[in-house]
């Protein structure tokens, strides 16, 4: 076993239907978690209503459904327990990322199923779940990867089910992820090693593996705050490791960042920054998404996560917003003071996330972060506008003459991500303006034109040449995120509301915690 946890436990948050009480002591009654009245506590029902609409974006939706329903089937028939589809080859792909762990997209689909109302292959993915997903794996897993796809997917499908099934593989596999802790500073290491006998058991080799990722460490508080209460009482081995993950900020906030700025990489054994690069889009993004999260999913109690965010991104917007000389407004990286004038379709994600900020921030600041999303939004869907594809580089830059281009070979390949669309939801949700809807809708002829093959979805080598060469891959987050997100956009508001629900970064539904609705749904029969 690895050194014993170095900090005290952080105090308890909640998460709607749990027990007001923190789980103290083993004697009690054992806790549990009560599913009816947490569905009571929604302000929404889950899957919307459906008032007369326009028959058009009826339609666009149900043509979304259709795409997803086509992803689905070409990986059940081809590749069904493997981690992804290999369109082109017809078989199933593995890797390396998930420590022997299988089915990610199983479990990344799963609640996208749910929401289109694919009834029956929703019932194929249960199925596969409780009868072939096995947990008793070995190997070095990205802790990131499976907290956000397989944590984060079971999580949601029980939220939105109910079906224990969810919540128990939930609960075990968070258990096995819980040896990443075990370093000097409590800041997990990215590779633990899976064991099917002990989740205490565990390699030491993070020692000399050098730094933690901050978009790694950094995105797991959402996931780990739901699996602790679900837990319960006796308290579990994951519901004390909450308390590390919330060591995390308590590490972040006293180590000192340069102009107020978050580096990528951080010691696990000193502590301190291992280098000064920035950046809100790949290594960073999501840290920046779980500060604001935390804060929306703690129903706006947890200020010290909304601190985090407003000074993080008031840094952000001093020192790496920019403007291009053809007026595209965009987020350079930052390496050690320089900047680079480049931005990653991941950093794409922030529009939504500025956007969604704004939206419940203050009111002076407000305006002023809607415009910045909406810019940014807009600089990304120009990212896809100046491709022969319609579909956006890996990354693009703003130097030597360039606008929102990918310049480099290496960064021109589209591998079906998800965060340009991901920001048209949420700025469709929070303006109405119908752009985004039309915007989302080029997304999906493109995807349709140049990335559906015949047994499935595929990414492209270079988006700037029609036709495309495809690499062979159905990523499992093209289920869970672009599909989801492009479905969405053509929802009502009241489909997985924003009051109610907020998305992790698979885009995974997990609850707000409504204090004053717990109450309430408490005292009905
Ligand atoms: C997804 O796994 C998540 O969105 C993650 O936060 C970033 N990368 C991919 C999609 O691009």
């Amino acid at each position: 076993a690895g050194p014993p946890a170095r900090t005290a436990p952080a105090a308890r948050q909640q998460v709607p239907g749990a027990s007001a009480e923190p789980p103290a002591s083993h004697s009690r009654a054992p806790f549990r978690f009560d599913y009816e009245r947490f569905r009571r506590s929604l302000r929404h029902p889950v899957r919307g209503a459906r008032p007369a609409e326009d028959p058009e974006t009826r339609a666009r939706r149900m043509k979304i459904r259709e795409m997803m329903k086509f992803a689905w089937d070409n990986y059940k028939q081809f590749a069904l327990g493997k981690n992804e589809l290999r369109p082109l080859t017809r078989n199933g792909h593995i890797g390396n990322m998930f420590g022997g762990l299988r089915g990610a997209t199983v479990i990344d689909a799963l609640d996208t199923l749910y929401i289109m109302e694919l009834e029956e292959e929703f019932q194929e993915a249960k199925q596969w779940v409780e009868k072939s997903f096995d947990l008793n794996v070995n190997g070095e897993a990205s802790l990131f990867e499976v907290n956000i796809r397989y944590i984060g997917g079971l999580l949601a499908t029980y939220y939105l089910t109910g079906e224990e099934v969810f919540k128990s593989k939930a609960l075990e596999l968070g258990e096995k992820l819980l040896p990443a802790f075990n370093t000097p500073t409590g800041i997990p290491r990215g590779l633990p090693f899976l064991s099917p006998c002990s989740g205490m058991s565990w390699s030491w080799g993070w020692a000399s593996a050098g730094s933690s990722i901050l978009a790694e460490f950094g995105t797991l508080h959402l996931e780990f705050l739901h699996l602790s209460q679900l837990s319960g009482n006796p308290p579990s081995l994951v519901s004390l490791c909450l308390s590390q993950v919330m060591n995390i900020r308590r590490v972040l906030n006293r180590v000192e960042k340069p102009q107020g700025l978050y580096p990528n990489f951080l010691s696990p054994v000193t502590g301190s920054w291992v280098q000064h690069h920035v950046s809100i889009g790949g290594l960073g993004d999501s840290f920046y998404e779980y500060l604001l999260k935390s804060w929306l999913m703690s129903d706006k109690k947890d200020s010290e996560a909304k601190k985090m965010y407003d000074d993080a991104l008031e840094a952000i917007e001093k020192h790496l917003v920019k403007k291009s000389a053809g007026g595209l407004t965009y987020i350079a990286e930052w390496r050690g003071g320089i900047l680079d004038h480049k931005m990653g379709h991941l950093a794409c994600f922030s529009g939504g996330m500025i956007a969604l900020g704004a939206e419940h921030g203050a009111q002076d600041t407000r305006q002023r972060h809607m415009e910045l999303a909406a810019e940014i939004t807009s600089t990304c869907h120009e990212s896809y506008t100046r491709s022969d594809t319609r579909l956006g580089p890996e990354a693009f830059r703003f130097d030597a003459g360039s606008e929102a281009m990918a310049t480099r070979l290496g960064e021109r390949y589209y591998i079906l991500r998800p965060e340009v669309v991901e920001s048209y939801m949420y700025l469709w949700r929070l303006t109405h303006q119908p752009k985004y809807r039309h915007w989302g809708w080029e997304v999906v002829q493109a995807l349709e034109k140049h990335c559906r093959v015949e047994a499935g979805f595929s990414g492209i080598r270079d988006v700037y040449s029609s036709p495309p060469t495809h690499d062979n891959m159905q990523q499992s987050f093209f289920l869970a995120e672009t599909l989801k997100y492009l479905y969405l956009l053509f929802c009502e508001d009241d489909v997985l509301s924003l009051e109610d629900w907020v998305f992790n970064t698979e885009a995974h539904p997990l609850p707000i915690n409504h204090t004053d609705l717990q109450a309430a749904a408490a005292a009905q029969p």
